[in-house]
């Protein structure tokens, strides 16, 4: 049996576990990821064996009770050893295979994929500056990521109001200008070939449209969907490249499959 280079734990699904995943696939990279639905984490046992708990291990579990803090309400059940390796608590949680180092934040987790590949691929540059290049993006990527976790939990919990709204609108038009910009003469973001930018920019652009479940809140504040056809109209060669990104075979098998639930207006988090 092939062994898992990276283990992930993480509410399912989440589109920044699909940087992780689309990069593994390219670069052919073993990885495991566990988890379940949002709701389902409240009654798992964060560690590095992460796992849902029965009645009885609820019970034993109690002394690793901790009050939740971000975005999750109430309480979570954490080990010491995953604080450890996680100090901000945090999932997505990945770990090394032996579980001593962890990494969190899903750009670094991605980041730490590209760099166990040995096949040359190119995804994280091919010197430092090139690799620095991609960081930049990552980090750009990072400030809009920040607004739309804030956007889409206020969603979630049917508390949107006009600021959230108008800070996430402010970083989606600064996130996509230099996108724009750097595809002007680049079929890809960081030029000729796919890197990490590109699976980065495509992953938080699919996570955005999870905003199509509460249409009607967003309406409600006078708002609309952030990720409509207005941005097509704004930024079009960043909608392009979202486009032929979803429709390539290393992205599609996570990419395709949760745009189909979205447009088919299940609900992915309930
Ligand atoms: N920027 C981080 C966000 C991580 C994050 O805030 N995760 C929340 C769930 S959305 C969490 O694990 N919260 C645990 C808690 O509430 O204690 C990433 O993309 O990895």
């Amino acid at each position: 049996m092939t062994k898992t280079k990276l283990r992930i734990f993480s509410y399912e699904p989440n589109p920044r576990i699909f940087k992780s995943t689309i990069t593994a696939r390219i670069c052919d990279i073993p990885i495991e990821v566990r988890g379940a639905k949002p709701k389902e984490l409240k009654n798992w046992l964060w560690d590095f064996d992460a796992r849902p708990m029965n009645e009885d291990d609820l019970k034993d579990q109690k002394k690793h009770i901790q009050e939740a803090k971000a975005g999750y309400q109430g309480e979570l059940y954490k080990t010491e050893a995953f604080l450890s390796a996680h100090p901000y608590g945090t999932v997505p949680a990945a770990f090394s295979p032996d579980g001593a180092i962890g990494v969190f934040e899903s750009n670094s987790i991605m980041r730490a994929v590209a760099r166990l590949d040995k096949s040359n691929s190119g995804l994280y540059g091919h010197d430092p500056y090139s690799a620095s290049r991609i960081d930049g993006f990552l980090d750009t990527a990072l400030l809009f990521a920040r607004e739309s976790q804030v956007y889409l939990l206020a969603l979630m919990a049917d508390k949107l109001n006009e600021k959230v709204y108008y800070d996430t609108e402010r970083a989606l038009t600064n996130w996509l200008s230099g996108i724009e910009s750097a595809l002007t003469n680049n079929d890809f973001i960081c030029g000729d070939a796919l890197t990490l930018a590109d699976i980065c920019f495509c992953c938080e652009l699919l996570l955005l449209q999870s905003e199509y479940q509460w249409s009607e809140s967003i309406t409600e504040i006078g708002g609309n969907l952030l990720s409509s056809t207005e941005i097509e109209v704004r930024f079009p060669r960043s909608l392009n490249h979202y486009k032929k990104l979803s429709e390539r075979t290393d992205f599609a098998p996570d990419i395709k499959n949760h745009q189909a639930k979205i447009k088919s207006g299940q609900k992915i988090y309930d």
